[in-house]
């Protein structure tokens, strides 16, 4: 036994190799294996990307280094961080199983991405919480950090730098519009008032107000391939009303993410943009998160903030 904080960081996963895809991809759709036009479609995009490499993973690796060094400095010796991934390994499970073996007694989950939804943060939670509660683990959560300080500094100052970009790339054309955007999920989460919706619209808000930007609005992007409806408009559709309105740039600002990965780096960096393109706008996106500081103090003060329930 030992008295450290464990700290269960955990993320979204993605495939170790292409060959690995198919599982992910199962994975995802809870053990239901997609048709061969799916997956294909599944590897397209990856390749498509960086030719096969999955940012993810060493994004993943890097965020959680670097939160663990943040925890070091602020308080030395406390906290050990685990990874534990959605729908790859090592996997949640296996997160809390490596701190059970530490002998770990309390520990702090928390995920890379900012904004609660019982579909995404609470789905993950309530896997970390199962295996805590069977392996005798104490564990304390930390929901959301959407409106964190520093988390919105940050998101300000790339809001800014791209806006300059944005400038740049289009010779100045005017207008221009700032689309804050996040991943789609199924319109029912709206019949029992999930909290998704609303803290990224306090998110959009709050970083359009201190970067000054008057012409903004919210997307979805990314929705899932299945009958059922999705949150919308999605960003495509965006564009097209946006390009009959007259706007001529475009800055995407995908505060539902933290990291550079395939709905990022496809869906926006390819898709839409070639999509913008056609419709004669100019389309740039803002950096990601990644290991930025200003995003690792973030977690590492939410942490903190979680763990006083040990004390
Ligand atoms: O780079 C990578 O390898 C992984 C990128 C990736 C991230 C991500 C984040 C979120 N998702 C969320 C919800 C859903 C729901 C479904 C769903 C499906 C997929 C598929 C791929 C995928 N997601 Fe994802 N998501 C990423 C990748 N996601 C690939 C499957 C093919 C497709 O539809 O494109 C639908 C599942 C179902 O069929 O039932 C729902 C949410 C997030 C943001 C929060 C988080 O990071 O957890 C919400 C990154």
């Amino acid at each position: 036994s030992t008295d450290k904080t464990g700290v269960l960081v955990m993320s979204y996963g993605t495939p170790q190799s292409m060959d690995d895809v198919e599982a992910y991809y199962t994975h995802i759709r809870r053990g239901h294996p997609p048709t061969p036009e799916l997956l294909a479609d599944l590897k397209g995009r990856y390749e498509a990307i960086v030719g096969g490499v999955f940012p993810l993973r060493e994004n993943t690796n890097g965020q959680v280094a670097g939160l663990q060094d943040k925890l070091e400095q602020l308080a030395p010796g406390r906290y050990v961080c685990y990874q534990g991934l959605r729908h790859a390994s090592p996997f949640i499970e296996d997160g809390v199983e490596a701190m059970a073996k530490d002998g770990i007694k309390q520990a702090v989950a928390i995920v890379l991405a900012p904004h609660y939804s019982t579909m995404s943060i609470g789905g993950y939670m309530k896997r970390a919480k199962e295996k805590a509660d069977e392996l005798g683990i104490r564990l304390a959560e930390v929901e959301s950090y959407h409106l964190h300080p520093k988390l919105l500094q940050a998101l300000t100052e790339r809001v800014q730098d791209g806006l300059r970009r944005l400038d740049l790339a289009s010779g100045g054309a005017e207008p221009v519009k700032v689309l804050f955007s996040a991943h789609s999920l199924p319109a029912k989460i709206r019949e029992i008032g999930d909290p998704y919706e609303q803290q990224l619209l306090e998110t959009s808000k709050a970083v359009a107000e201190q970067a000054n930007v008057e012409h903004w609005q919210f997307t979805w992007q990314s929705a899932g391939r299945t009958k059922e409806p999705w949150l919308g408009p999605d960003i495509l559709d965006t564009l097209q009303t946006l390009s009959e309105e007259g706007v001529k740039g475009v800055l995407v600002a995908p505060v539902g993410f933290v990291s550079d990965h395939l709905e990022v780096l496809y869906d926006l960096d390819i898709e839409a943009k070639q999509v913008a393109a056609g419709l004669g706008m100019t389309l740039e996106r803002i950096q990601m998160l990644n290991r930025d500081p200003l995003y690792m103090e973030t977690l590492a003060e939410s942490i903190q903030e979680a763990a006083s329930a040990f004390t």
